[in-house]
């Protein structure tokens, strides 16, 4: 697990060589790409039709050449063997949506706190390229951070011990070789108590500032695209650093949220609304 570090114990900058000990996977864009999405949390479920279908909708029409997708995407994912084992299943059915897309640009993904469990075989099942939590990406002339977020939420100190626990082999292996029946259960417990915690402790935890500027140092990035805490702002941090977070996606809310981060050739970014699908024919 990456880890990063509470304070920063001096106010030295980074040198070159530092940022190399350390460095982060670096994604260059290619020339082609004229525009680019990121997205995040959509927490898809077969509870959830509408948000599935916005979420397809939206993977037909949009205009951009790559498509970045920071995590949760799923509400649970509890091994990619479900693909197989329930062909006709909720995972099977966003596979099948996510290879059509992949066919038509490239989609990456990185993992969040609810479908950590994701592999390459679900990656090799849609086409969809798997990227390390956090990715550089250079593209529009920039170094962007990208990352799900939850592994910067420093002051929740449960939670970093119970990620750092399953992000483990020896919590997956065991994990993984039980029935999927058995996982999807076992899942639904961990989801009602985490819920539990949540009312308990009465709201969430953001991201941690200084681990985030030294993040954004380390990268040499000036801006960080996260999700997670689904509440979406442009925060400025000094010197001259961003923090964008991204919107959740549910349609069935009142009113319904879903929206895209699009970030054009120039650097510039803004964010589209994502509506209603139209209504599937009778
Ligand atoms: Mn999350």
């Amino acid at each position: 697990m990456m880890t990063f570090p509470t304070t920063t114990s001096s106010s030295r900058k980074p040198s070159r060589s530092d940022v190399n000990q350390r460095a982060w996977p670096v994604l260059e864009a290619p020339a082609a790409w004229r525009c680019i999405d990121v997205i995040s949390d959509l927490h898809l479920d077969a509870d959830h039709p509408q948000t599935f279908l916005a979420w397809h909708h939206y993977l037909r029409h949009s205009p951009a050449q790559a498509i970045f997708i920071l995590g949760d995407l799923f509400e649970v994912w509890v091994g990619d063997d479900a693909i197989t084992l329930e062909p006709q299943g909720f995972e099977a059915r966003c596979v099948r949506t996510l290879h059509k897309a992949a066919n038509q640009r490239d989609i990456f993904f990185l993992h969040g706190n609810r479908d950590f469990l994701i592999g390459e075989a679900f990656a090799q099942s849609c086409g969809v390229r798997l990227l390390e939590d956090p990715t550089v990406l250079q593209f529009a002339g920039r170094r962007w951070l990208l990352s799900h977020g939850d592994a910067m939420c420093l002051a929740d100190t449960a939670y970093q011990e119970f990620r750092s626990q399953v992000r483990s082999a020896d919590w997956q292996r065991p994990f993984l070789a039980q029935p999927l029946l058995q996982r999807r259960a076992a899942a639904r417990d961990l989801r009602a108590r985490s819920e539990m915690r949540k009312q308990q402790h009465q709201g969430w935890v953001d991201l941690d500032t200084a681990a985030v500027r030294q993040a954004l140092e380390l990268a040499d990035a000036d801006t960080l695209i996260h999700g997670h805490t689904h509440q979406p702002a442009d925060h400025r941090l000094e010197p001259g650093l961003r923090r964008i977070v991204l919107s959740d996606w549910d349609m069935h809310a009142q009113p319904p949220r879903g929206e895209i981060l699009r970030i054009d050739a120039e650097g510039r970014h803004h964010r589209v609304g994502v509506h209603h699908p139209p209504a599937p024919p009778a």
